[in-house]
């Protein structure tokens, strides 16, 4: 877990809420002093943290509690909001051929991450080839062919070669029409003219489509600063934050970046080439509170509230059903609890039983993980062609996921399963209305019970 302290500050706080017999005046104080501890000693700024518990006290105290809600849900509510509020919005990033540079100083985590971007691309089935470009750093041509080997990409290079400027010319022009070309770059100790001039002058020749400063976040406010550098003198496309695993002032480089404008793109949580994470703050946010995917459960709650369950249900009945859809719902149910609540929903009328043991629960839930690894190594014609899965498609997507074409066909096979079983679920009214049922007294109340 990343932001350890942070996250488990602000869940005690959560808890505290959850506990307390009544919301009043005095437990909004309280909280609000908790945040603030907790948000400083993450190093977030301390206008900041002033501006996010300001709002969380004025909107506490003055708010009305809404109709289907109740003053707990409502007060958790404020604070998933304000604090979301200082991660901003996502920028969007679709996963197709490009160039991709990374710049940044030194030490910073470039050549790992660039090592965890083609394990990234090539788990979805694209061509990736390493460009050492970085001339700066003795052995940096070996420690990239080196993570090159070990996620299985390509690697290009010229050694002893100091002129940046030449190899990347020379790697664009025979990697041509390779599907991603990711430009591990020189770094410095601090930001310079000739290191400016030398990212523009590789820009230039190789045309990126993204230019991701790579950023420490153990260096906590500063980050925002060097965002900031970075983006006046060379226009970054995104940040990737690395070590958000090992510090404890992550909030605020987290915070402070995306005060900059510049869009966090991905997050680093390791030293191990697995460990890097699409950046989506609602997302982030709702994990650091131990809240599941709260943003999607919540608008599912609002659909329900707004009538639309019955085409949402209706439509995984009707539509088609693929493995697209089935991770879809997967990633929805890829909670705690959520799952047996979905098992409590269904009526297992014919064998007279609804009593699922924990231990068939746990399975499901670990199995539900193992697909998701899976699933997340293969190619979006893939998941929506499962039957087009065979062969070398299937060795590559074990190999990329970790697991073995067995697990692959297993998962295969439960997929087919399961569109039967929607399949002969169609058209069946009872079980539809119970399940809407379910989802409407299950949510959002229950969410604020299992903090
Ligand atoms: N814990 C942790 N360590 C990381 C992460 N990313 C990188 N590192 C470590 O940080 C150190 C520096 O990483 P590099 O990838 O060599 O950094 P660099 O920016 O290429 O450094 P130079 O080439 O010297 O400028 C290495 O020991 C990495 O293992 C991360 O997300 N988490
Ligand atoms: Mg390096």
């Amino acid at each position: 877990m990343v932001l350890d302290s942070l996250a488990k500050s602000l869940r005690d706080a959560l808890k505290k809420i959850n506990k307390s017999a009544l919301v009043d005046g005095r437990l909004v104080d309280e909280i609000v002093k908790e945040m603030q501890r907790a948000l400083l000693m993450a190093d977030v700024d301390v206008s900041l943290t002033l501006e996010i518990t300001n709002n969380v006290e004025r909107r506490a105290k003055e708010e009305p509690v809404p109709k289907n809600s109740n003053p707990r849900s409502h007060l958790i509510r404020i604070i998933y909001e304000e604090l979301l509020k200082i991660l901003g919005k996502p920028r969007e990033f679709h996963l197709k051929p490009a160039t991709i540079m990374l710049v940044g100083l030194y030490g910073q985590g470039k050549t790992t991450s660039a090592g965890k971007l083609a394990r990234f691309y090539l788990k979805h089935g694209y061509k990736v080839v390493l460009i050492a470009a970085d001339v700066q750093r003795a052995g940096a041509y070996e420690q990239l062919e080196q993570v090159s080997s070990s996620v299985g990409a390509a690697f290009f290079g010229i050694k002893e070669e100091k002129d940046s400027r030449k190899i990347v010319r020379a790697a664009m022009d025979r990697y041509r029409d390779w599907d991603v070309k990711i430009i591990d770059t020189s770094g410095r100790n601090a930001i310079d003219s000739s290191l400016t001039k030398e990212i523009l002058d590789i820009a230039e020749i190789s045309k990126p489509q993204e230019v991701i400063l790579v950023l420490d976040a153990s260096i906590g406010q500063q980050a925002g600063k060097q965002a900031k550098a970075f983006n006046d003198a060379v226009k970054i496309t995104g940040v990737f934050l690395t070590k958000l695993d090992g510090t404890a002032k992550g909030g605020g480089a987290l915070s402070a970046v995306m005060a900059t404008g510049a869009p966090i793109l991905f997050i680093g949580t390791g030293e191990h080439m697995d460990d890097m994470e699409y950046f989506n703050p609602a997302r982030f946010l709702s994990r650091l509170l131990g809240m599941g995917d709260f943003e999607a459960l919540m608008s599912a709650a609002k659909q329900l509230q707004e009538g639309m369950e019955e085409q949402a249900v209706e439509k995984m009945m009707a539509g088609k059903f693929t493995l697209k859809e089935m991770y879809d719902i997967w990633d929805q149910m890829n909670k705690p609890g959520l799952f047996k609540r979905l098992f409590d929903s269904l009526p297992m009328g014919a064998a007279g039983k609804r009593e699922i043991d924990d231990q068939l629960i746990e399975e499901s839930e670990s199995k539900l993980r193992k697909y998701k690894i899976i699933m997340d190594s293969m190619t979006y014609y893939e998941m929506e062609n499962p039957d087009e899965i065979k062969g070398s498609r299937l060795e590559r997507i074990a190999n990329g996921s970790g697991y073995t074409t067995s697990d692959v066909k297993e998962l295969l096979k439960d997929y087919r399963r399961i569109k039967d079983m929607v399949k002969n679920l169609r058209g069946n009214r009872k079980i539809l209305s119970l399940m809407k049922k379910q989802f409407k007294s299950g949510l959002p109340e229950d969410l604020g019970n299992e903090l």
